[in-house]
């Protein structure tokens, strides 16, 4: 059995109050299950070169972080993945913000990477490299002689060939995407992406007929690996959660009203501007509603610096402040809009405790919100799920209200309809979405991952260097 080797950009220790986002929720579930090494950055900037990594073990899973340098990591993160990569990738083109330093300076912590994790590696590692900060850590490694098995998963999603053109340097990240053994996307559209990239630079013949790519004399994986949940743990989590103070006072303020909730970091994908309009437009479509339900948005802060998000952020307040100046009473509130994080577990409990979850993202590559919010419901008496068809859990979960959530009056429509939806149906939709759920969870996402690591043929002209050499 091999040793399993994170690496992420950030990584989180685990502390009670952090909030992790979809990325470190589903690696870290990954290496409780295996044990394993994750690798990444701690956290701190620094003025000089970073050193060399700090070592933690918990809970059978050993954290190596790495400081960076304060002006390449400006540079790197809020320019290249956040201001360039991100909004790419998610089809906002306007969001882009390109300058060649950024281009530079994520080179150059990619190398960086590379230097302090080569010589953690041992024979026994497969390297499973995670999301857009990291696409030419593989490449890098090879440079410095690992040829153990390298992978790579995409969380976000991946765009046509078309939209990655507006990327000046997208042929090289195709690439350093082909330079890893395992490539892995969350939906059968980012692999088609992918395929387009592909036949561009590397001709139609590149594309075999069982799925792999040729590149040059080596043949790697594409594959769909949808992440999953910890089903288990969810539910167990969400149900101790509800007799939890936090939550229980939640409810009790609710008097009686319905709950609606959404929960997403605070981002322009996430599509909360048109949320907020489609429910400002359901009040005003189904005025019965006035007084009777509640709309919990939680979407704690993220990315600060980068200006989208800036902007993202006042436009939300103004939204919030307009329904609530126009429609709210004495004793109620339509939207309380909290930008806090919270534990998992009472984030679980808020979710079961609300009729209806709200998940419409403009564009997603998968979203745990929506697969948590299922698994949180009692099953006696679920909620209903409104869910974006552009996020990449439409696919496995066809059972929620589907909407489009750029269509703020059907969205608006919706909301009525899972308010008013018959129990019986209801939970006909749970569980159907609940059986998806179990069979790809987080445990099949990671063996399946892992397996295909193990099996893959890394080329054997690269030079091993191993722990202490
Ligand atoms: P994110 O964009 O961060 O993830 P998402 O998939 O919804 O989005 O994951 C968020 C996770 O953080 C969930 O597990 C959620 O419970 C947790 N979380 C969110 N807000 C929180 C809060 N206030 N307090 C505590 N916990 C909170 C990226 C991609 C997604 C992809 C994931 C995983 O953008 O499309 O699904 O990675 O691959």
């Amino acid at each position: 059995m091999s040793r399993l080797v994170c690496v992420s950009n950030r990584i989180s220790l685990p502390r009670k109050s952090a909030a992790p986002g979809g990325l470190a929720v589903g690696i870290l579930s990954a290496l409780k299950r295996t044990g394993g090494l994750w690798f990444g950055w701690g956290g701190e900037t620094i003025e000089q070169e970073p050193g060399e990594p700090d070592v933690h073990i918990r809970e059978g899973v050993t954290y190596a972080t790495i400081d960076l340098k304060k002006d390449e990591f400006e540079l790197y993160y809020n320019g290249y993945a956040n201001e360039v990569l991100w909004p790419l990738f998610h089809y906002f083109q306007r969001s882009m913000r390109y300058a060649p330093e950024q281009r530079d300076a994520y080179e150059s912590v990619n190398r960086t990477f590379a230097q302090k994790l080569a010589p953690l590696i041992t024979p026994d590692d497969v390297i499973w490299v995670h999301d857009y900060h990291l696409i030419p850590l593989g490449r890098r490694l090879r440079e410095l002689g690992v040829r153990r098995p390298l992978g790579f998963f995409l969380h976000i999603p991946f765009p046509n060939i078309e939209m990655l053109r507006v990327l000046p340097a997208y042929a090289e990240l195709l690439r350093d995407l082909t330079s890893y053994d395992v490539v892995g996307f969350q939906t059968e559209n980012d692999l088609h992406s992918f395929h387009s990239g592909i036949e561009q630079l590397c001709g139609p013949e590149a594309l075999r007929a069982d799925g792999r790519i040729r590149v040059g004399d080596r043949t790697i994986r594409a594959e769909v690996f949808p992440i999953g949940i910890d089903v288990a743990s969810v539910q167990s989590e969400a149900l101790e959660a509800s007799q939890a103070e936090v939550v229980k006072r939640m409810t009790d303020s609710l008097m009686g009203r319905a709950l609606m909730i959404g929960v997403d970091r605070l981002d322009y994908s996430k599509g909360l501007v048109e949320r907020f309009q489609a429910y400002q437009q359901f009040l005003e479509a189904y005025p019965d509603n006035l007084g009777r339900i509640t709309y919990l948005q939680i979407a704690p802060l993220s990315r600060s610096d980068v200006r989208a998000y800036v902007e993202i952020r006042q436009a939300l307040e103004q939204a919030a402040g307009r329904t609530n100046g126009r429609f709210a009473d004495t004793d109620w509130t339509p939207i309380r809009y909290l930008n806090r994080n919270f534990p998992h577990a009472t984030l679980m409990g808020l979710l079961r405790a609300a009729n209806v979850g709200i998940v419409t993202p403009l564009r997603d590559g998968m979203n745990l919100v929506a697969k948590e919010y299922v698994a949180a419901q009692s099953a006696e008496d679920p909620g209903v799920l409104i869910l974006s068809n552009l996020a990449g859990a439409a696919r496995e979960l066809s059972a929620a209200l589907q909407v489009n959530p750029y269509d703020t009056r059907s969205v608006s429509h919706a909301i009525q309809a899972a308010l008013s939806m018959s129990l019986q149906e209801r939970r006909e939709r749970h569980t159907a979405m609940l059986q998806v759920l179990k069979r790809n969870d987080i445990a099949a996402w990671t063996r399946r991952f892992v397996e295909a690591l193990e099996q893959a043929h890394p080329p054997e002209n690269a030079r091993v260097r191993l722990v202490n050499q």
